[in-house]
């Protein structure tokens, strides 16, 4: 295992003054105890808030705290004042980007000042990085306050291998576009090489922002920036499952439950486990307990609701409000319904240590998780890994990333309260048989994908993405390089050149059927055919008949539709194997609709394939389209097993055996050339470069990235170099 550094708000321990005393504890929260095992378990470091101010504390406590961090628990501490906690932390982070990205635009606060602290606080930790980060240290930072880090650290270190993690959800673009900061947010997350999400929805939600508000280019979880490909993916977080499942038969967690069981002699327990956060329902949970009580009082005095509410964000009014609203229903439900020698709801508002957290989940019959909204929600899955005999039900929301794994809860609407009730009503009367045969299906998931398999999982592909990057890192053809290969031409004497027509020996036009060569380059391209040692093949995206029209007086072999038909210099036009097209009747439709719809863009047809053109459509309204068009396709590509490609301003179809690698194979194959030179443009070039031999010459033309050896910037480029090659001596 690598070096790894870890960055995020909060470092795994907290400090705080107690009786005048500085004091180091555990912290409490997903991420903190999250990752607690897996980072004790490697090489790693931690870069992240201390959690006192700086002006509270001396000089010299502040070192002692670096000091202890460092010697006990190999973190670097991070320190804010009084003013950057406010507009930092409770200003930016939580009441901005944490409402926004939840979805609760009504609590959105929209302030310049929040935001200026932001992009300085996110520099603070910039300066922290690159102070201890050695260069080959893999930087994983995590969450919402940092999503401008990875691309301030991107800027001073451009080498560095950086990753990014959101634990929140992300939400659907018109939510996000809301934040007059989106953009600058986005371009910060894409400085990593690999961004993860909790579920593919977050990803697909991510994906579409980028694309409508960047304008990048986004296929099958690959963003290219033009510069660099940055991988998106979904990795479902997993907790220490053994921690929890094994502690059940600790000595302290069974005096615990001892002492829970006397107390509550035969009552059914309905537990549940938040901090106090409006995103997680705990008022509209509150109600539904209330209405379950009304509706089967034959439950009254049989059940009892242990809300652990652990004290969070306390110093922003909103979370006051909660707070408040929470300790009146409270109040209500057991006024209402409790008697001397029953009370309802057993509200605890503070965090329990862990033996007592366990205890709780071990005895509780029921578990309710009904946040609003949760990136995942970690409670969920410790409720089962707590119950080793696989008694108990969850209730779960369907909203939260757990939903996604957790199929076998008892799944409720958190918004409604009828179904909440029903929910409870279930689970207490669930058969102990049905209970076990549930969470055993979950239990197994959870063991195998944990916190540690989660973590291994996020860095190995991080160190895939980036090898990604450098294989698609293409060189600049230089002048010397160019050289080079004159000189090869010249000793060489069986020569193959594959050339993509549009975008490479031509630049791009209004109307594709504008691109008519031009005398020159007809000229020009016979001359290269025209010596014995060479083979030239155009293997374009056209249609065969537009290739003959146009250079069917060459003696030159050809490749149509990306590869459906090819034909040999002096020979007809083939298919390369037999292709069904049947599907085409059932895709048209779609394409015309949006053809109709979308002014600007034109539907072409070719035998194999079928390309909507949108490059002379609004470039927003161009964007928004094919991000409709991608989606409302997926259905076909997997029923008929067709590529759909996004390239230059074209969204194409056609069937997934063709390519243009294997057309290009037809000639690679034919001879032991001793030059092949291949050049493209686009995505559907990789294709080609992908099966040539190592030594062949690939050159991409434009700066995005690829896995050609060379590149070359413009058509103009690629015409002087072919030129250069068939120059007199
Ligand atoms: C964020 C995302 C995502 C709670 N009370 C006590 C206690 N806890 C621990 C739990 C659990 C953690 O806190 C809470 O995690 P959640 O996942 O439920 O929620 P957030 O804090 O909002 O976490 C969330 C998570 O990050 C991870 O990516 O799942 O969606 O919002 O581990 O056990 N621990 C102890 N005593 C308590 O009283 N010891």
């Amino acid at each position: 295992m690598d070096n790894l550094m870890l960055v995020s708000n909060r470092l795994p321990v907290s400090i705080e003054r107690r009786k005048g005393e500085l004091q180091f504890r555990p912290s409490v929260g997903g991420l903190a105890t999250g990752l607690a095992s897996f980072y004790k378990s490697y090489e790693s470091r931690w870069i992240g808030w201390s959690g006192i101010p700086l002006d509270s504390i001396t000089e010299a406590e502040r070192e002692h705290i670096a000091k202890v961090l460092k010697r006990d628990y190999n973190s670097h501490p991070i320190f804010f004042t009084q003013k950057e906690v406010k507009n930092f932390y409770n200003g930016f982070c939580n009441k901005t980007i944490w409402p926004m990205l939840l979805y609760f635009t009504e609590h959105v606060v929209y302030d310049k000042i929040f935001w200026e602290s932001y992009k300085h606080v996110n520099r603070l930790f910039c300066n922290a990085v690159i102070k201890n980060a050695r260069e080959d240290e893999v930087i994983w930072i995590h969450d919402y306050h940092l999503m401008l880090l990875p691309g301030m650290i991107r800027e001073k270190r451009p080498d560095s291998r950086i990753g990014f993690f959101l634990h929140t959800s992300f939400p659907s673009f018109e939510i996000f576009r809301l934040l007059p900061w989106r953009s600058e947010i986005l371009k910060g997350v894409l400085g990593a090489d690999l961004i993860g999400f909790h579920t593919y929805d977050y990803v697909r939600h991510f994906l579409s922002s980028v694309q409508r508000l960047l304008g990048h280019d986004c296929t099958l979880g690959k963003i290219n920036t033009g510069e660099r490909i940055i991988k998106v993916d979904t990795f479902p977080i997993g907790i220490d499952y053994k921690r929890f499942s094994q502690s059940t038969w600790d000595v302290n967690v069974q005096k615990e439950k001892n002492k829970w069981k006397k107390k509550l002699f035969g009552k059914k327990i309905i537990l549940s486990v938040d901090r106090v956060d409006y995103t997680k329902g705990i008022p509209r949970r509150l109600e539904a307990i209330s209405m379950f009580l009304e509706k089967y009082p034959e439950y009254r005095k049989k059940i009892i609701y242990i809300l652990l509410a652990v004290p969070s964000r306390e110093q922003l009014g909103q979370y006051k409000l909660l707070k408040k609203q929470i300790d009146e229903l409270v109040g209500n439900i057991n006024g209402k319904y409790g008697s001397i020698e029953w009370t309802p709801v057993l509200y605890l508002h503070r965090s329990l240590p862990f033996h007592q957290l366990v205890a709780l989940y071990n005895t509780a019959h029921v578990a309710m998780v009904t946040s609003f909204r949760d990136g995942m929600n970690l409670v969920a899955k410790e409720y089962l890994a707590s119950k080793p005999d696989g008694r108990g039900v969850l209730i779960l929301s369907e909203t939260v990333g757990a939903a996604k794994e957790l199929g076998e809860a008892v799944i409720v609407n958190p918004n409604n309260i009828e179904e909440m009730v029903e929910a409870l009503k279930t689970a207490l009367t669930m058969p102990e048989k049905e209970q076990v045969k549930r969470n055993r299906v979950m239990q197994r998931r959870l063991e195998h994908y944990n916190i540690v398999r989660w973590a291994e999982e996020f860095i190995k592909r991080l160190h895939a993405s980036k090898e990604y990057q450098r294989r698609m890192q293409a060189k600049v053809m230089t002048r010397e390089i160019r050289k080079e290969l004159v000189g090869k031409y010249r000793k060489s004497t069986r020569r193959l050149f594959l050339l993509d027509y549009d975008g490479t020996l031509v630049p791009f036009f209004g109307k594709p059927e504008e691109a008519v060569p031009s005398r020159d380059l007809l000229k020009m391209l016979a001359r290269l055919a025209g010596d014995p040692q060479n083979e030239l093949v155009l293997i374009s995206g056209r249609d065969k008949d537009t290739m003959q029209k146009w250079f069917g007086e060459l003696n030159i072999a050809m490749s149509a539709e990306h590869g459906a038909w090819i034909k040999n210099s002096s020979g007809e036009w083939e298919i390369i194997s037999t292709l069904d097209t049947h599907w085409k009747n059932e895709v048209r439709p779609v394409l015309e609709l949006f053809e109709d719809r979308t002014p600007g863009s034109q539907l072409e047809e070719k035998q194999f394939s079928l390309a909507w053109h949108y490059r002379r459509v609004d470039s927003e309204l161009g964007l928004q389209r094919v991000i409709e068009l991608v989606d409302d396709l997926s259905d076909f590509s997997e029923a008929y097993n067709l590529q759909v490609k996004h390239g230059d301003k074209t969204v194409e179809l056609k069937n997934g055996d063709i390519n243009k690698g294997r057309a290009a194979m037809h000639w690679v194959a034919r001879n032991r050339w001793d030059l092949i030179v291949a050049i493209g443009d686009q995505w559907t070039d990789e294709d080609l470069f992908d099966v040539l031999p190592e030594e062949a010459c690939s050159i991409k033309v434009g700066l995005s990235p690829s896995q050609a050896k060379y590149s070359l910037e413009s058509p103009k480029e690629v015409r002087q170099l072919l030129k250069e090659l068939v120059a007199e001596q």
